[in-house]
């Protein structure tokens, strides 16, 4: 007889944690759909979460530790027990740090697949300040930038809006249920949306404006809009003039872009630029969420934000429902935060000193970050938390890779990558790849063996979502997100592998947690709830209360939103947004047109895939089966390319080849190229590494110094500059 049972859980094959219901037959599950009494997602799941139970069994998957035995790279493992593996790790991670001191180990970040606090606590008491990754680019900046400005990350109120600025966020792809889902209902309340986006992506259906912009230029159309709402009386003026310090400096900087300059610059018309100004102005409350099209653009990224902060401050949308929520809302606040987690305080000034990057890029380091931290300290816990140091104090990957590959200024020998793929999702891929390689220790955990884990000493499999539990904390809820079964094999949750590892070099005074779940009780206890009540109950939502402000002033050095910002003077960084030309050669250098003479943005997000992920499941691939590269069909034609055919696309970084996608959805004068793609189906020892290099779009991406943000080092994804010729 079939047994039947149902299980509640959570999908995290992409951020938002989608609740979903296990059905199992004889103990093994079968069918995955979206789990209807989950308070957040509703019963809705997306295309990818659809794929859990191939993900779950997949015949690829990591399933036990392994150790590498032939030549690095050389594709030969042995099976180890997770004992034997941490013991060993553990043992050569003592050695180097007795060799070289705790600085010589590296981690490399990826997106926020996991919790990852317990990263930091093991790297804050093991003595190293070098975590390094994607956070440099990926909403991180903002966030420093936001508390820079008014002490806080705001939570853009989509669904309460009169007016949402989508501007460089494709949500349609890249965040399905809850974030598009929140803009069509806004849409279906009323509210006015302005699409800013080089490519004419489903959400312009719903847009009563759509300004394709010159990718790149965004920093001059925000300072243009600034222009235009000063000029024009469209602040607020109570606002401004009670709760913020620059104004007329800020005032002056922008007299420098009026619309026809600011239209030439962006290849919009002046028209555009003051019609999309007034809009966002005089529609209240107004939503600009984040959009990663913003953090990708290298040496204007962190100036963007920036502007972008400014634009909601002035206009008076922050702290109101519908406009930019800030802090943590009652009794949310009061959970132990990720910030407390990290045990900041346990990492010496002596080893923050050391960190690699800081002194060229002090905002987004242990500077800027005690900054943030202080001001920060003028306001109540329960009200603001600080800064986790995850996300705002990050050492650089073109410096931390430079002491990989020359001992410079001191040996970096050992890295940990969790979570993440650095040879495709960072920039200058080959670099990535020869500093990997010349490690001395390199430990990986993963759900696959993917190319950069082919290079790994040790490889540690990792529980997929429903194999453990969550707590999802966001200001605005906190959710339980449960296990749905037993972890399959010896894969163990990413909490195990780095207590694993703490309690074998004398961090286990500070793991008395033996389970993950014990942590979350920890965690919720100032609110009087443990793990299991919270799943019953499921989920605790704060009481949102507007302008907090008024009570509490701002985390900044002058308890007022900062148009120009003392931290960043301090340190520095220009205090007022300016904006930067990224490619100042091709005026110089009339040649540089001629060889590269298309606009190329890469990763824009696409379903089902994620990053580097789901290409081995047979479903997502079989719906796209090879790396796109997006061409308008005019310059498609005038390179004698069609739909279908191989192209290669090089830039001065680099060259791959993807296949021709045709599109009136893009500029004539932009490529779109995906990121991402790797073949698990190939070979996987070097030199082939499951084909790493063919189509990987951060081969093309460059890292440096010229072309990253002077403030953060935050390095382009985009408005880069190309040619595409057939293969
Ligand atoms: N399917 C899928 N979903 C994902 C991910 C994934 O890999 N796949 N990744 C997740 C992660 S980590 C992130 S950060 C988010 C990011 O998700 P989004 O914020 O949606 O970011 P992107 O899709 O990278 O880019 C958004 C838009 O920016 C536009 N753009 C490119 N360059 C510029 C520019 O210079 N200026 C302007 N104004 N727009 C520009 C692109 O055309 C694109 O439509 O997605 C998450 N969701
Ligand atoms: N050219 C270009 N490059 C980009 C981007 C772009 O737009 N263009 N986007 C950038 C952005 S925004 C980001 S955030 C990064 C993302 O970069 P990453 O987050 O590094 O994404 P992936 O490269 O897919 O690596 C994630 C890896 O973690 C594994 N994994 C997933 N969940 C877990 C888990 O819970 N535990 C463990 N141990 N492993 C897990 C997956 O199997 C996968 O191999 O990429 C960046 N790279
Ligand atoms: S949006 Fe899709 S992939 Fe992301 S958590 Fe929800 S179901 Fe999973
Ligand atoms: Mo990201």
């Amino acid at each position: 007889m079939t047994t039947r049972e149902t299980r509640q859980t959570f999908c995290g094959l992409c951020h938002p944690r989608c609740g979903l219901l296990l059905h199992f037959e004889n103990g093994k599950a079968v069918r995955v759909e979206g789990d209807p009494d989950h308070p957040i997602s509703r019963g809705s799941i997306c295309a990818r979460g659809k794929l859990m139970v191939d993900h779950l069994y997949h015949p690829q998957r990591l399933n036990y530790p392994l150790k590498r035995v032939g030549e690095r790279g050389s594709g030969q493992w042995q099976r180890v027990s997770w004992d034997q593996a941490l013991d060993e790790v553990a043992e050569q991670l003592d050695r180097l740090r007795t060799q070289f001191g705790p600085e010589t180990l590296m981690f490399t970040h990826g997106t926020h697949r996991t919790y990852h606090w317990p990263g930091r606590r093991f790297f804050n008491l093991f003595g190293s300040p070098n975590m390094c990754g994607a956070n440099n680019i990926c909403m991180c900046p903002t966030l420093a930038v936001e508390y820079a400005t008014y002490g806080g990350f705001a939570g853009s109120d989509v669904r309460n809006s009169q007016c949402v600025v989508v501007w460089g966020r494709g949500a349609s792809q890249s965040d399905p249920i809850l974030g598009y889902q929140a803009l069509l209902a806004a849409k279906h309340n009323g509210a006015k949306i302005i699409v800013v986006d080089p490519r004419r992506i489903a959400e312009v259906k719903q847009a009563d404006q759509w300004l394709q912009i010159r990718p790149g230029t965004d920093v001059a159309l925000m300072l243009g809009w600034i222009r235009v709402i000063i000029e024009e009386k469209l602040f607020d003026r109570d606002f401004v003039k009670q709760w913020t310090v620059g104004f007329d400096q800020l005032r002056r900087a922008v007299a420098a872009y009026p619309p026809d300059l600011v239209a030439k610059i962006t290849w919009l018309t002046p028209q555009q630029v003051t019609d999309s100004a007034r809009l966002y102005a005089t529609t209240r409350p107004a939503a600009f969420p984040w959009g990663f099209g913003i953090d990708k653009q290298g040496i204007n990224a962190t100036q963007a934000a920036r502007a972008r902060s400014i634009l909601r401050a002035i206009t008076g949308n922050l702290d109101v429902a519908g406009g930019e929520r800030l802090g943590w809302p009652e009794p949310l606040g009061r959970i132990i935060g990720d910030d407390l987690l990290e045990m900041n305080g346990a990492l010496s000034a002596k080893q923050r000193a050391k960190q690699l990057g800081a002194a060229q890029y002090p905002f987004f380091g242990f500077p800027g970050w005690e900054r943030n931290v202080k001001a920060n300290s003028r306001l109540p816990y329960q009200y603001m938390h600080p800064p986790q140091a995850d996300m705002t104090s990050m050492a650089h990957i073109r410096a931390v890779f430079g002491a990989v590959l020359t001992g410079k200024p001191y040996p970096v020998t050992a890295a940990i990558s969790l979570a993440n793929n650095p040879i495709l999702a960072l920039p200058n891929s080959r670099r990535v790849y020869q500093a990997l390689k010349s490690l001395q220790l390199y430990v990986v955990s993963d759900y696959y063996l993917t190319p950069s884990a082919a290079l790994a000493d040790y490889v540690f499999p990792a529980a997929s979502t429903v194999e453990r539990s969550e707590l999802w904390l966001v200001p605005g809820f906190c959710v339980a997100c449960p296990q749905g079964l037993e972890p399959l094999y010896e894969r163990r949750d990413d909490y195990q592998f780095w207590r694993g590892l703490a309690v074998r070099l004398g961090q286990q005074d500070h793991w008395p947690w033996e389970t993950v779940e014990q942590v979350f009780d920890h965690r919720l206890a100032p609110v009087g709830l443990t793990f299991q009540t919270l799943i019953k109950s499921r989920g605790l939502f704060g009481r949102a209360e507007p302008k907090r402000y008024r009570q509490f002033g701002f985390g900044t050095p002058s308890g007022k939103v900062e148009l120009r910002s003392r931290i960043f003077k301090a340190l520095g960084c220009e205090p007022l947004p300016v904006y930067r030309e990224a490619y100042p050669d091709l005026v110089a250098d009339p040649e540089m047109a001629v060889q590269y003479p298309l606009v190329l943005i890469t990763g824009s997000r696409f379903m089902p895939m994620y990053h580097t992920e789901q290409r081995q499941i047979p479903p997502a691939r079989q719906s796209v089966p090879d790396p796109l590269v997006t061409l308008h069909p005019a310059t498609a034609a005038k390179l004698g390319l069609g739909e279908g055919d191989w192209a290669r696309i090089t830039t001065p970084q680099g060259s791959i080849r993807q296949r021709v996608h045709l599109s009136d959805s893009i500029h004539p004068r932009m490529v779109d190229s995906q990121h991402g793609w790797w073949f698990p189906e190939r070979e996987e020892s070097d030199p082939t590494l499951f084909g790493v290099f063919e189509s990987n779009a951060n081969v093309l991406c460059p890292d440096s110094a010229a072309t990253c943000s002077p403030e953060i080092g935050s390095w382009p994804h985009t408005a880069l500059i190309c040619r595409v010729e057939p293969e």
